[in-house]
């Protein structure tokens, strides 16, 4: 018997479930270890909350309360999302337990034993405004790799490299938008360089991943690896257990993997059997399988399995990381700070869960990214679910309720044609099988699709409505190789549609219980019960309400505004703004971008330059009331002194629009 211990990724509890996060770390981990409890694998399924780190203390910050609320909010409204698209954990925990903190804290002290961890002066970032180290998300800037914008401190979205903070070009502070400045601090390092042969060697056995993950590591390896600072300045995380330390925490990617073994031992604690969780951890014969989106392969790849070949228990290592791409919605990219995502606990409000599973595993981003659009999940409810696998169950049972009462019985021998469509699906189910195996769910939905496809041609074929008036033993056949065939995909489409072939299989009043190979043998006798319909179709104007639901809610602008520092009212009280008039307007010679303006200000006249010449024509600003700076320093511009400044709106789209009052104001008037 096959042993497996399963992950995905701990979410953040920052925010809530989108179908992103479903498609890349959770549903595929599901539909796996649904598969192999249908093959009798001792297998068990962990995840959790992450609940540390910049991305939670920030979310806390900016909502104004604190971590530990914002993290219990979330926590069991993700919880609640899972069950709601049957995502079936063995164990979900959260990573601000303490079986978590005692743990991890452990893992630190004994790399640090072993020199593996050491204390280093570094540089960092720190903001004169907040007074305060920025710490990973606290800053963004421009990616020093591939040059995007909106890079955080700690990962480029864009290209997916680690960054180190203080590399980041144009650095602004997350709270305040001011530029961070550089200071050194003392933090513990991770020394990698130490772990690089191990991980080459061990790298070496792993030929069988995924292209994505082997080229992403091999990639970084060959730059070669650098110490990692694995601690912080935050106040929410778990202390770093030195004297010295201070109110440093353990970095966030340092601990949260080590969730994956905390959450096993509170699962063995909870099921009243405290050393269960060893039986997979310490065992070699166990497959350690991390389901995670690709931004998280460095870590999963590299760091984490450093921390854990260098412990003194006997870890074992990752034996696998299909990692996925990303789902992206309507062509455009996910973006949770726009509100542009389908977040699961809204999904669920309007549709069943389950054919959001079968959506999402149909148009898995397995090997590259993939779209989700509403008219696809239309089409591939209505016209793959609905019309190909209900619609040959409705007929099956419908018709043999009508001319058999419901029951059907083996025929003694089956003809031609009946014979290779049960062989050709048992042919086909053992592909299946190796798809689920090796983690390729869109083969696998698409072959299944195929085996209901055929039963439907079958069907049509042997026409059993003429048959059943002239040959009544050729049309019972008919019926019961559908059946069978039926039988069949309600085992086989259980990892993808667990509730609805539970369904199907009360419909047939077959088991509840029920393995991988028992579709295999034929049943003797079919007896259908009570029917229903399996699927119900879409209509037109839902998929519409779920468009605008989707435009709506996502913010047009892509980024809060960033302020200035704040300023006192004395401060304010310097600037002398007025009202004034334009009187006299020209272009300056050899610029394309400025006008000479005189204004007129009762009876004093001054001579401004300014850059408005692209926006407004000389002569359509003549006797325009407009606000001006009266006492900014005079400066040469074009060897013209410019004694003042007039005031504009500018946004990089719309242009340039300089300012009026929303009355008549005599020229002069002061602004306050
Ligand atoms: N929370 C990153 C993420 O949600 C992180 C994963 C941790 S897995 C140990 O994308
Ligand atoms: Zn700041």
């Amino acid at each position: 018997m096959e042993k497996i211990l399963v992950t995905s990724a701990l979410i953040y509890a920052n925010g809530p479930l989108h179908i992103g996060h479903v498609a890349g770390a959770y549903l595929p981990a599901d539909i796996f270890v649904r598969f192999h409890k249908l093959i009798g694998s001792d297998i068990i399924f962990i995840s959790g909350t992450d609940e540390h780190g910049a991305p939670v203390s920030i979310r806390a910050e900016k909502e104004g309360i604190t971590s530990r609320q914002l993290v219990d909010h979330y926590h069991a409204q993700i919880e609640k999302s899972f069950q709601g698209l049957k995502i079936d954990f063995t164990n979900f925990s959260g990573t601000a337990r303490p079986v978590h903190h005692k743990i991890s804290q452990n893992f630190f002290l004994q790399l640090f034993d072993k020199g593996y961890i050491i204390p280093k002066i570094g540089q960092q970032f720190y903001c004169e405004h907040d007074k305060r180290f920025l710490a990973d998300r606290y800053v963004e800037g421009e990616c020093p790799f591939c040059h995007a914008a909106g890079a955080r401190g700690d990962q480029c979205d864009n290209c997916g490299k680690l960054i180190d903070t203080i590399t980041l070009i144009d650095p602004s502070c997350k709270i305040c938008g001011n530029t961070p400045q550089i200071k050194e601090t003392k933090h513990w390092y991770l020394e990698l360089p130490k772990f690089e042969s191990m991980l080459r060697d061990w790298l070496m056995t792993k030929s069988h991943w995924k292209d994505n993950v082997i080229n992403f590591i091999m990639g970084w390896l060959n730059e070669g690896l650098i110490e990692r600072a694995i601690t912080r300045d935050i106040n929410w995380g778990i202390p770093v257990p030195l004297a010295d330390a201070g109110d440093k925490v353990l970095y966030v990617w340092f601990e949260a993997p080590i969730g994956y073994i905390s959450s096993t031992v509170e699962w063995a604690e909870n099921i009243g059997n405290p050393e269960r969780w060893k039986d997979y951890w310490f065992d070699k014969e166990c497959r350690l399988i991390h389901f995670i989106g690709k931004d998280n392969i460095p870590f999963h790849a590299l760091i984490w399995p450093a921390m854990l070949m260098e412990q003194s228990e006997p870890y074992i290592l990752p034996g696998d990381i299909p990692a996925n791409e990303y789902l992206n919605i309507e062509g455009s990219k996910v973006s949770t700070s726009r509100n542009y995502a389908i977040w699961v606990d809204e999904y669920l409000k309007y549709f069943d869960g389950e054919l959001l599973r079968y959506v999402l595993a149909a148009n898995a981003p397995e090997s590259k990214d993939s779209d989700f659009t509403w008219s696809d999940f239309q089409v591939k409810v209505n016209s793959e679910l609905a019309n190909i696998l209900g619609n040959l169950a409705n007929r099956v049972f419908t018709f043999s309720k009508k001319f058999f009462d419901g029951k059907i019985s083996r025929p003694l021998e089956l003809s031609e044609s009946s014979d290779s469509l049960l062989s050709n699906s048992l042919e086909i189910i053992s592909v299946i099988e190796s798809c689920y195996r090796n983690f390729r769910v869109r083969k696998a939905v698409n072959l299944i699709l195929d085996l209901a496809r055929s039963g439907n041609r079958y069907f049509d074929e042997r026409a059993p409505w003429h048959a059943v008036k002239t040959d009544i033993a050729n049309a019972e056949e008919t019926l019961y190789v559908c059946l069978e065939l039926l039988k069949k995909i309600t085992v086989v489409m259980t990892p993808i549609l667990p509730g609805k072939m539970l369904q199907l299989r009360s419909m047939m009043m077959l088991s509840e219980n029920y393995q991988w190979d028992s579709q295999e043998e034929l049943i003797p006798e079919f007896h259908i019960g009570e029917i229903e319909p399996l699927f119900i179709k879409i209509t037109d104007e839902q998929i519409e309400e779920q468009r605008i639901l989707l435009e709506g809610s996502a913010e047009t602008e892509t980024a809060p505004p960033v302020h200035k520092p704040e300023i006192s009212y004395e401060e304010f009280q310097k600037m002398e703004l007025r009202i004034v008039k334009i009187i006299k307007a020209e272009n300056v010679k050899k610029s394309g971008k400025l006008l000479q303006l005189e204004i007129q200000l009762g009876s004093e006249t001054r001579t401004i330059v300014s850059g408005i010449a692209e926006y407004y024509k000389p002569e359509e600003l003549i006797n325009k009331k407009v606000l001006m700076l009266m006492n900014l320093k005079p400066r040469k511009i074009m060897g013209i002194e410019s004694q003042g400044m007039i005031l504009a709106a500018v946004d990089s789209e719309t242009g340039l629009s300089l300012l009026q009052t929303f009355r008549d104001m005599p020229d002069g008037t002061e602004v306050s």
